[in-house]
């Protein structure tokens, strides 16, 4: 998990209330870093090595559409802005709306609910209703986690996702269309550990609800490019991989699929 003091997920309770769908494109400015990989495994990309990008986290992201279409990639989540309605809005650095504008998916749409600036301090009200052609519908659109729990602030909130601080180094934020069900509650997102004995590779597929809590997951597909594997009622599946480098994920129909994992079999 990424960090203790990040508790308390936002359940998306189901509301009376029809939602309604808030007008108004905008447009973000991702500063010139290229966009992310459509993939299956990470992407390098280049660092630039000057000082203003220091102490600015970089982190792993995934936006996953409902097609299936992942982009994944990592990101140094830096300062970004956008236009919302005619007013130019700062996005604070280390934040999970800095590093999505900076990963530059494709057209994105906002919306601000508060008043947001040219300083970041004023951006907690910004709100993502479109990635490329996917737009907020109904109780239905785009949720953000960190690790494995939803996050309880907005994406642009300059305390972090958590209320608790911003992102760091290392962290995982994945972008989804969340799909209310009955329950109110997103779909899980899946999450593969792997363990390897010879030249096989035993892979346990947890599947996560909006507050972290895990699940073994069966009937899962563990993808290792070619290869690949169910997981059983325990959430696990083997692979018999050679020699090597590989790079493996876990995705089933109704979940989000996992970030990917690398594997070694010497
Ligand atoms: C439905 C809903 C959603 C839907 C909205 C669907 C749509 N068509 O846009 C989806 C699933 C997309 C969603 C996403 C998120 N939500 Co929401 N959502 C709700 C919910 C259950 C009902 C809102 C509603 O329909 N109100 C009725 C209509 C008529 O009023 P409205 O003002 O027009 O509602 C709009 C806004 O609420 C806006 N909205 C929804 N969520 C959020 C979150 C933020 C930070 C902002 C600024 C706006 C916003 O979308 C609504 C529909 O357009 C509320 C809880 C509640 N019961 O109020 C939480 C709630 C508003 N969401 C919340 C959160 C935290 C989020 C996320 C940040 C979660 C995440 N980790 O990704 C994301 C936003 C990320 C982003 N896209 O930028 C929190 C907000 C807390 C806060 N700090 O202000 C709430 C209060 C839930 C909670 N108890 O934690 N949400």
């Amino acid at each position: 998990m990424n960090g203790q003091a990040r508790r308390g997920a936002a359940t998306l309770a189901l509301a009376a209330l029809a939602a309604a769908t808030a007008a108004g494109a905008a447009a973000a400015d991702g500063g010139g870093q290229r966009g992310m990989a459509a993939e299956d495994g990470p992407r390098a990309v280049p660092e630039p090595a000057i000082a203003a990008q220091r102490g600015v986290p970089r982190i792993r992201q995934q936006v996953v559409f409902s097609d299936g279409k992942v982009l994944a990639g990592p990101v140094r989540a830096r300062r970004a802005s956008l236009r919302v309605d005619g007013r130019r809005c700062a996005v604070a650095a280390a934040t999970a709306l800095g590093a999505l504008i900076r990963s530059r998916p494709g057209p994105l749409a906002f919306h601000d609910y508060g008043s947001c600036s040219r300083r970041p301090a004023d951006a907690s009200g910004l709100f993502v209703k479109r990635i490329r052609s996917e737009r907020n519908r109904g109780l239905d659109g785009w949720v953000y986690k960190v690790g494995h729990e939803l996050a309880t602030a907005g994406a642009a909130d300059p305390s972090g996702p958590f209320g608790a601080g911003r992102l760091r180094a290392g962290d995982e934020v994945v972008w989804f269309y969340c799909r209310q069900r009955a329950r109110g509650t997103c779909q899980r997102t899946l999450e593969v550990e792997t363990a390897v004995d010879g030249r096989r590779v035993t892979a346990t597929v947890t599947g996560y609800d909006d507050a972290g809590e895990g699940i073994a997951v069966a009937g899962a597909t563990v993808r290792s490019g070619r290869r690949s594997a169910t997981t059983d009622r325990d959430g696990r599946a083997t692979l018999r991989l050679p020699r090597g480098r590989h790079v493996l994920f876990a995705a089933k129909r109704g979940a989000i699929r996992s970030f990917a994992r690398r594997v070694v079999v010497r």
